[in-house]
């Protein structure tokens, strides 16, 4: 494969590069969580509504109004009344891409665009603009940012960031949208036809058939190719750093490989199980579980449903140089979100966290867990910040989501 080292570096794979795995990450971790997985389906969820119920009987019928079988009505909503409702800003709100319109969806994309053309700052050797210095940044810190604690807060920075860049440089006046892939897959259909990989109004689909290194066995894989329509196909756009953890200059077209069964992890019911948890450490162990692809897990359903084993958005390093990374992951950051303000978590899901600092190390034979004065960083991006500035999104970094 042109792009590919012979040591394909994917998300799940990341457990198996030389460079981490010698060290911090054990192959396979134990798999106590995936024997806690029965919940989780690998197929289309069609029976999702049962597990929580709406606040109120109208918002319900409303709600079952516009969704397909299979993704769940309203959580319950705090009251407003609590002092920890009211934000300290003014929020801009982000919305599910497929419900914005064709001139916000373009909106959206020449931003991206206009990122490409922004002069690096980050100092990383293969970024030329500050797209890349998104995708650099990812990729060096790739070791220490998955199947820890700060997870889905560095995530969260990461994308807030990102979104600030997207306002401030490129006079984007929108909010980062996001990929709610559990409505997709409850609609089911061909993913070709889906609204994000739309060739005129979203990101453009799969790319042709390849054969290629799939040391994973990803199931049905379909593509690996360039992405050879939409604003980022190969004339109009490229990804230059990576493969795997290199952040030397090395410009090369967008693949994707989609596969349908890993697709299929992001539904409602895995969602759902995720949410089934009473606290920080919990949940955001869940919404990684393991890295095992026999295992579902809605984190890997954007990362190898349409990364595959040779697209860009399944490389563990370098998944943002997939502009649809954003929107996987601000779904990611949405179904934490609705996880913190579901009645049942306030107000300590506002303040808690925990989880280990050293990737996979649960039982803390390493090190301590992270605390929300631990600071993390994004490089020259943003400055350094504790992880209890990014709880509330309320706050600080200043956005909320549609309510569902
Ligand atoms: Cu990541």
């Amino acid at each position: 494969m042109r792009f590919w080292r012979s040591i394909t570096t994917s998300l799940v794979g990341l457990s198996l590069t030389a460079a981490v795995c010698a060290s911090v990450i054990p192959r396979w971790p134990a798999p106590e969580e995936a024997a806690a997985t029965p919940a989780l389906d690998e197929a289309s969820a069609d029976t999702a509504d049962t597990a929580y119920s709406a606040d109120s009987a109208d918002s319900a019928a409303a709600d079952r109004a516009f969704r397909p079988p299979g993704v769940s009505p309203l959580l319950p909503w705090p009251t407003p009344s609590r002092p920890y409702t009211k934000p300290t800003c003014t929020p801009i709100v982000r919305k599910s891409w497929r419900k914005m319109s064709t001139t916000e969806k373009s909106r959206y994309i020449t931003a991206v665009q206009c990122l490409t053309t922004k002069k690096s700052i980050s100092g990383i050797a293969g970024a030329k603009n500050i797209f890349d210095d998104f995708q650099g940044t990812h990729s060096q810190q790739t070791p220490t940012i998955h199947w820890v604690g700060h997870f889905i807060l560095w995530h969260r920075y990461f994308l807030a960031a990102y979104e600030r860049s997207l306002r401030t440089l490129c006079s984007y006046n929108g909010a980062q949208p996001y990929w709610d892939w559990e409505y997709d897959n409850a609609c089911g259909g061909d993913m070709n036809n889906w609204s994000v990989f739309d060739a005129t109004t979203g990101f453009g689909g799969n790319g042709p058939y390849t054969t290629g290194p799939n040391p994973f066995n990803i199931p049905d894989r379909t593509g690996g190719g360039c992405v050879p329509n939409g604003p980022f196909r190969a004339s109009k756009f490229s990804v230059n750093m990576g493969p795997g953890n290199s952040t030397g200059y090395n410009p090369h077209c967008l693949t994707r490989d989609f596969s349908r069964p890993l697709m299929k992890w992001g539904n409602q019911n895995n969602i759902n199980w995720v949410w089934d948890t009473c606290d920080y450490g919990s949940f955001t162990r869940r919404i990684e579980n393991i890295p095992d692809f026999t295992v579902p897990n809605i984190h890997g359903s954007g990362h190898f449903g349409v990364g595959g084993a040779l697209g860009t958005i399944g490389d563990a390093y370098n998944s943002p140089g997939d502009p649809l990374f954003y929107l996987h992951h601000a779904n990611l950051d949405r179904v934490f979100w609705q996880w913190q303000w579901q009645n049942k978590n306030l107000p300590k899901s506002l303040t808690e966290v925990s989880g280990p600092i050293v990737p996979f190390d649960y039982n803390n034979q390493q090190a301590g867990n992270v605390t929300a004065d631990f600071q993390i960083n994004i490089g020259k991006l943003a400055g350094d910040l504790p992880l209890s500035k990014l709880l509330n999104t309320q706050d600080y970094l200043c956005y909320t989501y549609e309510k569902p």
